[in-house]
């Protein structure tokens, strides 16, 4: 309770950030994209609360909303921000939450986003986890849908970690299959390669493009470029940083 009252108090304060994680192509190592992800610094070098702490929260207080539309607005500006930088990336991409999704308020914050900052179609993409695609299938292909048309890419996040059966991932409208990092840390094992492998394969056929997420050796970056698999995004490259040290490492690599 005294952490909900924190949690307002910051929102009220705007003391949280967005931080962005960078996303780069295995084949040439370009930034291709960045994830978006909160941060709650405490002011003295550490944080607050971890997302998967705060977020629940937010979630449970009805404040998932208003933040969401917050972080879609931060991320929406900051890319902007971006675009006179060499190498700025092509995308940014903003995790949705279940009751943001379900409440079906996403379509219009959306909509009110890319008209706001007259972001291209195909910059904003979101990441839907494997629970918010299992929640209600009718409903989640039908905004899946419309959000593909208003121009946002879907990226389906954590994949292999929900409950998500593959008849069901067959009827999803997505554009991005990120494999999560369970299956990530496996590489080098036997059967460890085989889900890896399999996972690209399958989302190459179904013509998404496919992002290992939790890259944290160059023999899993190995592996997975010889797999073709297009995207990586991990500590072996960077972790997520606030927008100014995102652009001071941007500058470092050309
Ligand atoms: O960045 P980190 O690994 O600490 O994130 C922990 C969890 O919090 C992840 O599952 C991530 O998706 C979630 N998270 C981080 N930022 C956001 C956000 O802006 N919205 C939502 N819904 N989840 C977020
Ligand atoms: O659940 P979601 O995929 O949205 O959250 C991504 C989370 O993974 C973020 O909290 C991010 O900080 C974390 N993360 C990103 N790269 C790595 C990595 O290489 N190793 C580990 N352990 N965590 C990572
Ligand atoms: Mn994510
Ligand atoms: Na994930």
């Amino acid at each position: 309770l005294a952490l909900l009252r924190a949690l307002r108090a910051a929102i009220q304060a705007q003391h949280l950030e967005v931080w962005y994680q960078p996303q780069l192509a295995l084949q040439d190592g370009r930034l291709v994209g960045l994830e978006a992800l909160m941060r709650w610094p405490d002011g003295a070098g550490g944080m607050v609360a971890t997302p998967d702490v705060f977020v629940p929260l937010a979630e449970q207080a009805g404040l998932i909303g208003e933040l969401g539309l917050w972080v879609l607005h931060r991320a929406a500006e900051d890319w902007l921000q971006l675009q006179g930088l060499r190498g700025a990336p092509p995308r940014i991409s903003v995790n949705v939450s279940l009751p943001q999704f379900r409440s079906g308020e996403l379509q219009s914050q959306v909509t009110e986003v890319l008209a706001r900052h007259a972001l291209p179609a195909g910059t904003l993409e979101l990441e839907i986890t494997e629970s918010i695609a299992m929640d209600d299938p009718a409903l989640v292909v039908s905004t899946l849908t419309t959000l593909r048309a208003q121009g946002a890419r879907v990226a389906l996040d954590d994949f292999g970690t929900g409950y998500s059966s593959l008849s069901q991932l067959r009827t999803l409208p997505i554009d991005v299959l990120k494999i999560d990092r369970a299956f990530v840390s496996q590489i080098g094992d036997r059967h460890g390669d085989a889900f890896v492998e399999t996972v690209v394969a399958l989302g190459q056929r179904i013509g998404a493009e496919i992002v290992a997420e939790g890259v944290e050796t160059a023999a899993q970056a190995e592996f997975l470029r010889a797999q073709a698999c297009h995207t990586a995004q991990g500590w072996l490259y960077a972790k997520a940083m606030p927008l100014a040290e995102l652009k001071a490492w941007m500058a470092t690599r050309i």
